[in-house]
């Protein structure tokens, strides 16, 4: 098939897996066209079977805000048309969707055909974002157009039933991780740098947003501190980071933290992590929470969203209500003082991410795209448009 992928290219859990499931659908020997406004940083492979068109938005004086939605449909309406492409499938969907529907009316008019696209939702376009009355009817509408609509987890399905008048099924399909490529022995040199007294090494890593909460993640870390020798390594950026190194001197445990900024090689970090903390406010699936536990890391985090799907509490990791500091630093200190249950506790984590690894998920994805393909006999498509 020769399928389209639109996504923002950044760090994020959306982009993160619209770029793995791009790389193994084209490991699979489909002929995968990325559609976005920068190189996905997690597209740093040679494939034959990949292609990358950027999205340039030329600019104009009289733009305050240069028309992205537009340059994105017309490149759309151009990869469509001059590499043949079987159907669309949009990752988030502002403006993705409604970019897509707009792409999918002008093929209609120019050639007669119907591209079928695909609409992945992945959180914030619906909780945070989406609802927003500036957004929402055109969110609705574009979400009740897609061919298909697909959740990463129930809980995002009911969310979005619950916040938008949605008149068609939502598929649940689970996010995914590649395991074997985080599953890693530790690097021993880099343990050592981190901890060089073996403290135990605790972990975050988000884009530093009010969502995740991340000075939740420095309180936690303060009482675990108390209890256990232990360093902290916050990996990414966002606007909340200035405030936590400031909040990380106040607490009085700076010295105990890496900042490290954005990290390509995540995998690394979370082979030598002990604990991985997601104190987040809400998270549709939690993306970061499954990679840890892929990498034997065990997650302590918030019930909030879809992540009591993934983690199973007391069994593969720990949840609490959402702001409830001391349950988990109670939850950290007494995993991290039993070494024989935080090792069992790993092995459980990595057992549960097999559950979600690509190999099972990926053939879901191709078998939703083979119900619009045009090779299908029994082709389903929205053809009243
Ligand atoms: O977490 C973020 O703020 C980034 C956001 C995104 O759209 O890139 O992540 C969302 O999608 C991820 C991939 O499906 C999910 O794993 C995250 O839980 C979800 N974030 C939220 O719901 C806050």
């Amino acid at each position: 098939m020769r399928i389209g992928i639109v996504c923002y290219p950044t760090f994020g859990g959306s982009g993160v897996l619209a770029t793995e499931l791009g790389k193994a659908l084209a490991d699979q020997g489909h002929q995968v066209h990325f559609i976005t406004y920068q190189q996905p940083v997690r597209l740093n492979v040679f494939n034959t079977n990949i292609f990358y068109h950027e999205v340039r938005v030329p600019t104009y004086p009289l733009f305050d805000y240069p028309p992205y939605e537009v340059a994105l449909a017309s490149t759309m309406v151009d990869v469509i048309m001059n590499h043949d492409l079987d159907l669309l499938h949009v990752h988030y969907a502002i403006p993705h969707a409604s970019a897509a529907y707009m792409a999918r009316q002008i093929v209609k008019k120019k050639t007669g055909r119907h591209i079928p696209f695909i609409t992945t939702l992945h959180g914030t376009d619906i909780t945070l974002v989406g609802k927003d009355k500036t957004y929402e009817p055109v969110v609705t509408f574009s979400i009740n157009e897609s061919d298909a609509i697909t959740a990463v987890s129930k809980n995002l399905r009911d969310e979005t039933f619950h916040s938008f008048a949605i008149e068609k099924e939502i598929e649940v399909i689970y996010n995914f991780v590649d395991v074997s490529r985080f599953n890693k022995k530790p690097i021993d040199a880099f343990r050592k740098v981190i901890a060089p007294k073996d403290e135990k090494i605790i972990m975050h890593a988000s884009n530093f947003r009010k969502v995740k909460r991340v000075p939740d993640v420095l309180r936690v870390f303060a009482a675990i501190r108390k209890e256990v020798p232990a360093k902290l390594l916050m990996v990414g950026d966002g606007p909340e980071r200035p405030a936590c190194e400031i909040l990380a001197r106040e607490l009085g445990i700076d010295e105990d933290i890496r900042f490290l900024g954005k990290q390509e090689q995540i995998e690394d970090i979370l082979a030598v992590s002990d604990v991985f903390l997601l104190p987040s406010e809400y998270e549709s699936f939690g993306l970061a929470a499954l990679e840890a536990m892929a990498a034997h890391t065990v997650v302590i985090s918030t019930n909030a969203g879809g992540l009591s799907e993934i983690n199973i509490q007391h069994q593969t990791g720990f949840m609490a209500d959402v702001g409830d500091i001391n349950t988990m630093s109670n939850f950290a200190i007494d995993l991290l003082k039993d070494e024989v249950k935080l090792t069992n506790m790993k092995e459980a984590a990595y057992q549960q991410a097999l559950l979600f690894d690509i190999t099972k998920i990926i053939p879901i994805y191709e078998a939703l795209y083979g119900r619009f393909c045009r090779m299908n006999p029994d082709l389903v498509c929205n053809t009243t448009n």
